[in-house]
């Protein structure tokens, strides 16, 4: 290890670079972490993995005075490999933090994901949804001749999770590429394209000693292991530069050495996304009666044995079960502290521990729920939902999942709202997002079914107003409902506590709620199918998926891979979970994407 070059990660503290740090260990090289500007002089080789805002990772380089030696680093020539916001540092400015400059070693905007583009959505075209998130390729649209190392693999795809990215003009005359709209200079730094919709961005600049990707390397599986490894064991004579003055430090538009390849193999799939459909693998994890933390399942919500003895249901151990789901190439992991809401998530320290244990292991994202919300230990120190999130974060989570909080954060909202107010910035949503970026804020929803007695004369005009956009009438047309709902009708209402306890609240207004709160994605159960097997709630699925803009992972019910295909080609939903068939072994993730395959869906393909 000795002869390897001198390696160092630079962190600012906003999210989860504990991935990083273990896809490097993993990959069997040892690294220091940057703490003072001295290191800088050290470092042979420099990583900058970023997550959560560019205005913050900017303003946290220059409050911690670090912002000097990160320039001077890179004006020297030695190879820096910086990952999503680590890379966009590197470009001119974004509009995501008007006032923060970037490195300017990109003479280029980062600009954001336009909403208004639209996608095919379970057979509508609906605004895709934004961030960009999940599994998606990048493609050479350039050949360079003087490139030593072909540092990225084609034909792989690679987890993305950002709102804000370096987007290529679009060309309305150009429907099959906006490419050749691209300005020249373009070629001189982006090594791969991606796109999104109808937009191209860029996923990952190559310039000189510099290498950057949007895409997350540390969570994309294998083909990311694969890229960092490439990128580590590259001489450093292979992947530097000499060394530039500060004038010079930019890109140039002088003569591009790139070749740009016209034929451009990007994929359209997912509705026209880009993204493969996402499998989510949910583990329910608490406590059963001998103590030990377990990966439990219920049946709407009822994780007991149906025996006298009514004992937590036991189907394995969370890291252990993680890792398979790993290996059979879930998209994304998700664990959930079912019981958590009991007492202070940060006191549970048996959860971090298998939160830490799995990010060592599954290179994937995980997302981790239950308790994230402000609390109170029993000695009365007050924890905020922001350090409870960040304490999952170091332990090596990517999302945190918030449920009960956030049905009590949109009450408080609307009754705000109703008095001509807005939001406090003060919820644990707000606080998180803020601090660590919207796509690390999940929010788990547990809906129920409450069917409304059609036979009363005028049921429909004293149905009340607030609910009325979560109505479902199962005889309607457009009704996806299965046919014994057919002239029954029912609207979905919140639950807190794991089911528990019911709110004068719907999930439409929650869905909408939480988005404006800035919520980034949403994991939508469904208390009535949760272990049912009968398939996900179609009509939920379309009601919540129609409400917003953030990407929704469609839960509870999946029985047969069948299932899975119904709901990515009705609703159009982004990613679906299953838990209970791939716990009892009865569907293996590998064979829903096969099926998911053999209909024409883009899915991950996983090698391991
Ligand atoms: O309220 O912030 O502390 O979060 C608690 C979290 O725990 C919430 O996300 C809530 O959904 C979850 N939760 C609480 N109680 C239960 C329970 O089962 N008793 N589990 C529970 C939720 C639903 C899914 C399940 C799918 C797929 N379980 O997680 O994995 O329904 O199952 P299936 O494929 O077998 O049908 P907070």
């Amino acid at each position: 290890a000795s002869s390897k070059p001198k390696l160092y990660i630079l962190d600012y503290g906003a999210g989860n670079v504990r991935s990083l740090a273990n896809s490097i260990k993993k990959l069997g090289y040892e690294f220091e972490w940057i703490k003072s500007a001295a290191d800088f002089d050290k470092a042979e080789k420099l990583l900058f993995p970023g997550v959560g805002a560019f205005g913050q990772a900017s303003c946290s380089l220059i409050d911690s005075g670090l912002l000097v030696h990160l320039q001077r680093y890179i004006a020297s020539g030695r190879p820096y490999f910086g990952i999503c916001i680590g890379m966009q540092v590197l470009f001119a400015s974004s509009v995501e933090s008007p006032g923060a400059a970037g490195l300017g070693v990109i003479p280029y905007p980062i600009s954001r994901f336009s909403s208004e583009d639209q996608v095919s959505c379970g057979g509508e075209m609906r605004p895709k949804s934004v961030p960009h998130m999940g599994w998606n390729g990048a493609w050479r649209a350039w050949k360079s001749e003087g490139e030593d190392r072909q540092l990225m693999l084609e034909n792989e795809d690679y987890y993305f999770v950002h709102s804000y990215a370096a987007i290529l003009p679009t060309s309305s005359s150009s429907s099959s590429s906006s490419s050749s709209q691209t300005p020249p200079d373009v070629a001189e730094y982006a090594y791969t394209l991606s796109r999104y919709g109808s937009e191209t961005f860029i996923s990952s600049v190559r310039y000189k000693n510099v290498f950057g990707t949007q895409f997350h390397p540390e969570k994309s599986g294998p083909a990311g292991l694969d890229l960092l490894r490439r990128w580590l064991e590259a001489p450093v004579s292979e992947i530097s530069a000499a060394p530039t003055t500060a004038s010079t430090a930019t890109a140039t538009t002088s003569a591009s050495s790139r070749v740009y390849q016209p034929e451009n193999p990007s994929p359209l799939r997912a509705g026209g996304s880009s993204l493969t459909s996402r499998i989510v693998a949910c583990l329910d994890v608490r406590s059963n009666d001998q103590g030990d933390l377990v990966v439990t399942k219920g049946d709407q919500y009822d994780v007991r044995e149906k025996d006298d003895e009514r004992g937590v249901r036991n189907l394995g151990k969370p890291v252990e079960l993680s890792q398979r789901y790993y290996k059979d190439g879930a998209d994304e992991i998700c664990f959930l502290n079912i019981t958590s809401f009991r007492s202070s998530a940060l006191l549970d320290q048996p959860m971090l521990q298998v939160v830490q244990a799995a990010a060592e292991t599954v290179f994937v994202p995980l997302t981790v729920g239950g308790g994230i919300k402000d609390t109170v230990d029993p000695d009365g120190t007050p924890r905020s939902a922001l350090e409870v999130a960040g304490a999952y974060f170091r332990s090596g989570a990517d999302k945190v999942s918030i449920g009960s909080e956030a049905v009590v954060a949109v009450e408080e909202l609307l009754a705000r709202e109703k008095q001509g107010l807005g939001k406090t910035g003060k919820t644990g949503i707000e606080t998180i997002s803020a601090g660590y970026g919207s796509q690390a804020v999940v929010v788990s929803i547990d809906p129920k079914r409450v069917y409304v007695d059609t036979a009363q004369p005028e049921w429909l005009e004293s149905f009340p107003q607030a609910h009325r956009a979560c109505l479902i009438i199962g005889d309607e047309a457009t009704s996806r409902t299965a046919p014994e709902e057919k002239g029954k009708a029912w609207w979905y209402q919140c639950t807190i506590a794991g089911g528990r306890a019911v709110r004068d609240l719907d999930v439409v207004q929650l869905a909408v709620g939480v988005e404006k709160l800035g919520a980034g994605e949403i994991l939508l159960n469904s208390v009535d199918r949760d272990g049912s097997g009968k398939g996900f709630d179609l009509d939920l699925v379309n009601l919540v998926k129609r409400a917003v803009n953030i990407p929704v992972v469609a839960s509870s019910g999946a029985g047969a891979p069948g299932d899975f295909i119904e709901v990515f080609e009705k609703t159009g939903t982004e990613a679906a979970l299953a838990a209970g068939i791939f716990h009892r072994g009865e569907v293996g993730i590998d064979e829903v994407k096969l099926e998911l395959e053999k209909q024409g869906m883009a899915v991950r393909r996983c090698t391991l």
